[in-house]
């Protein structure tokens, strides 16, 4: 059994977790809008991502005998200045996700929840990896002068696909 702390802790993350696909497939509406096809594409794969990650964490409480109690999801900005404004927006926001992670690992310690525990471990990996992609696409819309380099850009953000895990 999962002590009540860490039950309302991890319920509140499922809410983050289903906030952030909100907003990145919000980004992918705003994208398609604008004629970016491939950026769309690379946040609507974000959006699903992340859907897979309020899941896993759904998964979780149940397979440990805990109530899943989903809350309220705020709706999420709908435009932004620019491809590079919507990127620096996604990487505060994982910045705020790492947060969160970093808070539960506390309060899992604070508990001596070894399972719970264990199970973030692949978020505090999932964390590093999700802020590096997007430093990366930060740094390279920072060099483009042109709007050639965006649609090359765009071009190669089509190519991602879903990861199966
Ligand atoms: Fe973007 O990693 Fe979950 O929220």
């Amino acid at each position: 059994m999962i002590g009540e702390r860490m039950l309302e802790a991890l319920n509140k993350q499922i809410n983050e977790e289903l906030y952030s696909s909100y907003l990145y497939l919000s980004m992918s509406a705003w994208f398609e809008n604008i004629g970016l096809k491939g950026f769309a594409n690379w946040m609507k794969v974000q959006a699903k991502e992340e859907l897979g990650h309020a899941m896993k964490f759904y998964d979780y409480i149940i397979a440990r005998g805990g109530k899943v109690k989903l809350h309220e999801i705020k709706a999420p900005p709908h435009e932004w200045r620019s491809p590079l404004h919507a990127f620096e927006e996604t990487l505060k926001h994982e910045q705020h996700i790492t947060e969160c992670i970093n808070n539960l690992v506390e309060l899992a310690e604070e508990e001596k929840d070894r399972a719970t525990f264990n199970m973030l471990q692949w978020f505090i990996d999932e964390q590093v990896e999700e802020e590096a992609n997007d430093e990366e696409i930060i740094s390279r819309l920072k060099m483009i002068d042109s709007s050639n380099g965006i649609f090359m850009l765009d071009r190669e953000l089509a190519q991602r696909k879903e990861e199966v895990e």
